[in-house]
C-alpha cells in the first residue's frame, strides 16, 4: 500500500478549510494514517522543499508556508500519490480544473506565490522522504 504526504497549506488552514480537505480524502476512499496541526519551521522546509531552493519563488514561498500553522497528514491507499495529485489539481489555482482542490476552493491572490491549499508529495520516492522529514 503507498504512502503520500498531505499538507493543508496556511491559506487553507486559516480559511478553515481543513475539513473539507479531509473530506475529499476520505470520500475518495483513502486512509488517515497520521494527522497533526504544526508549526513549519525555515529548516525544515529548507527540506521538505529542497528541489526549489535559489528558485525565484523560494523565499515567498517559505514565508507564506511560515505564515500559520499547517496540517501535515500520512495518507495511504492504493496509488495515493497519483490519486492525491489528481484530487488536488494543478498548481495554478486558476488553472487547476473544476472539481479539484485548488480549481474549487484555491484563489489567484496575484501574490509571488500561488496560495494553492495543499501540498502532495509528487512520487512515491517524494513521499518516503517527505514523510521522514515531518514525522520523524
Ligand atoms: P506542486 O505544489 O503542485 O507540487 P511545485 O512543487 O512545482 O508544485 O511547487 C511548490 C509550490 O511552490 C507550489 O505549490 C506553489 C509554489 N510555486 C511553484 N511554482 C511557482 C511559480 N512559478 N510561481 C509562484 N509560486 C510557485
Ligand atoms: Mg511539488
Amino acid at each position: 500500500m503507498e504512502r503520500t504526504l498531505v499538507l493543508v497549506k496556511p491559506d487553507g488552514v486559516r480559511r478553515g478549510l481543513t475539513g473539507e480537505v479531509i473530506r475529499r480524502i476520505e470520500a475518495k476512499g483513502y486512509t488517515l494514517v497520521r494527522l497533526e496541526l504544526r508549526e513549519a519551521t525555515n529548516e525544515l522546509l529548507a527540506e521538505h522543499y529542497a528541489e526549489h531552493q535559489g528558485k525565484p519563488f523560494y523565499e515567498p514561498l517559505v514565508e507564506f508556508m511560515l505564515s500559520g500553522p499547517v496540517v501535515a497528514m500520512v495518507v495511504e491507499g492504493e496509488r495515493v500519490v497519483e490519486g492525491f495529485r489528481s484530487l488536488a489539481g494543478a498548481t495554478d489555482p486558476t488553472k487547476a480544473a473544476p472539481g479539484t482542490i485548488r480549481g474549487d476552493l484555491g484563489r489567484d491572490w496575484g501574490l509571488a506565490v500561488q496560495q494553492n491549499i495543499v501540498h502532495g508529495s509528487d512520487s512515491p520516492e517524494s513521499g518516503a522522504r517527505e514523510i521522514g522529514i515531518w514525522f520523524p
